[in-house]
């Protein structure tokens, strides 16, 4: 039987370095455990107590003119801890991430933490995968599940969710498996029953939303070890929108970054290769680059191929995503991200300009601050009656709806224009 010794440094903040021994425990590997384990414990609780952590957290939360609640900083400090038990004991994890900036933030941010720990950044016990779906998938889970059955250890195995997995199909999963510990950090509204959940939710713990998954998920790393978040996190707000992102070239490059090769549909780009990408700032610029002129590329090409109306007011541009994807083929950005940029860039030519693409079911809409004096999304929701809309969802400037079916989507989108169309022809006559 292997005995397990731990070589724990508590002089200087919670450097905790695990023996060589605890790093990967196998399954044919029997662990036992002296009483360093009792030790491990009490060493977690003195050092991830509110008093030692609050200065180092504050200047964090200072840095980007965040405040925070007791109660939701004690929900993260309880978070820490669990992790921290979890990587001392070389427990296997599995990081699920929604496949977008956000969700890898949170995940770079645990493996950052991780490296430290282990002093290695090849953790063959700690899988990161990306999460396509807002939800977990009982395949999802199968597949996490056989990865950590590989490896046995005295603590639990864990599965954190980061950026997704606030709904009913995710609790049942997690209700279901007590075998394994799970955690949810995530922002996005849920009105599911979450007893006896560990989640962590910015959206319904404190009403903000702009409280970004790798935001919440960077300062657990970093309660448990002082690491350089500060970038990760930045990019997390910037390419959520949040209200907290503190615009710089370098922050806004890795978003760009991050978010492209998490989507990429043509490349399965693996989690460490887009680890090792951001880390360097020359393959940073290069892929930053090269995204850029491919952004480019098709906006202009999209520009051509869609149509523009004129209104008295405002313009309306409407593009017909299914008609330029077969035509032109390209794999990046997708139809919220393109109808983005297609905003900004007909907004330098238009001013007043509402832009509307839409792919099978979906239909995207961005509103140029100057048309949002003529029309805003809560009007569209509000105004906007058809039988075959599912969802309308988005903030004032932008949004998106869900149609029934991929055959209704085009006259979703005719009426939509009608209403716009009626509107600016309303305001032109209150005007005059
Ligand atoms: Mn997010």
């Amino acid at each position: 039987m292997t005995e397990l010794i731990l070589n724990i440094n508590t002089s200087n903040g919670l450097a905790l370095k695990v023996d060589e021994r605890l790093r990967y425990t196998y399954s044919n590997e029997i662990l036992t455990y002296n009483q360093d384990y009792i030790n491990i414990s009490s060493i977690i609780d003195n050092k991830i107590n509110k008093l030692v952590i609050s200065e180092r957290i504050g200047l964090l939360l200072r840095r980007f003119g965040i405040r925070l609640e007791n109660n939701f900083i004690n929900a993260l400090l309880d978070a820490s801890k669990l992790i921290a038990r979890k990587l001392l004991y070389g427990a296997p994890i599995v990081v699920r991430m929604h496949n977008d900036c956000d969700g890898f933030s949170g995940a770079f941010a645990i493996f950052k933490l991780a490296e430290k720990i282990f002093n290695t950044d090849k953790i063959r016990h700690i899988s990161f995968r990306a999460n396509s779906s807002i939800s977990y998938s009982l395949e999802s889970f199968n597949y996490d599940k056989s990865f950590l059955q590989l490896f046995r250890s005295i603590e639990k195995p864990l599965i954190i969710l980061i950026d997704f997995g606030s709904t009913k199909e995710t609790i049942d999963i997690i209700r279901g498996n007590t075998s394994i510990d799970f955690i949810i950090i995530d922002h996005h509204p849920y009105d599911i029953d979450i007893e006896g959940i560990r989640i962590i939710n910015s959206y319904t713990a404190i009403n903000d939303n702009s409280i970004t998954a790798g935001f919440m998920t960077a300062l657990i790393a970093y309660i448990i070890e002082e690491l350089d978040v500060y970038d990760i996190i930045n990019s997390s707000f910037i390419s959520d929108h949040s209200r907290y992102a503190l615009y710089n070239d370098h922050s806004e490059k890795l978003a760009y970054v991050i978010d492209y090769m998490m989507n990429n549909k043509s490349i399965d780009y693996s989690f460490y290769k887009i680890a090792d990408t951001i880390q360097s700032n020359e393959t940073t610029e290069s892929l930053y680059k090269d995204i850029i002129r491919k952004v480019n590329e098709v906006v202009t090409l999209a520009e051509k191929e869609g149509s523009l109306i004129q209104l008295r007011n405002l313009s309306i541009f409407i593009l017909d995503l299914n008609r330029f994807d077969s035509k032109h083929r390209y794999d990046y950005p997708k139809l919220g991200k393109l109808t983005s940029y297609l905003s900004i860039d007909l907004e330098k030519k238009y001013s007043s300009v509402l832009t509307i693409a839409y792919k099978r079911k979906s239909i995207s809409i961005r509103i140029s601050e100057s048309a949002g004096r003529v029309v805003d999304l809560r009007y569209i929701k509000d105004k906007l009656k058809h039988s075959d809309i599912v969802s309308i969802g988005g903030h004032m400037q932008a949004g998106s709806i869900i149609c029934r079916s991929d055959e209704a989507t085009e006259e979703v989108v005719d009426s939509l224009v009608d209403l716009i169309s009626q509107r600016d022809l309303s305001i032109s006559m209150y005007n005059s």
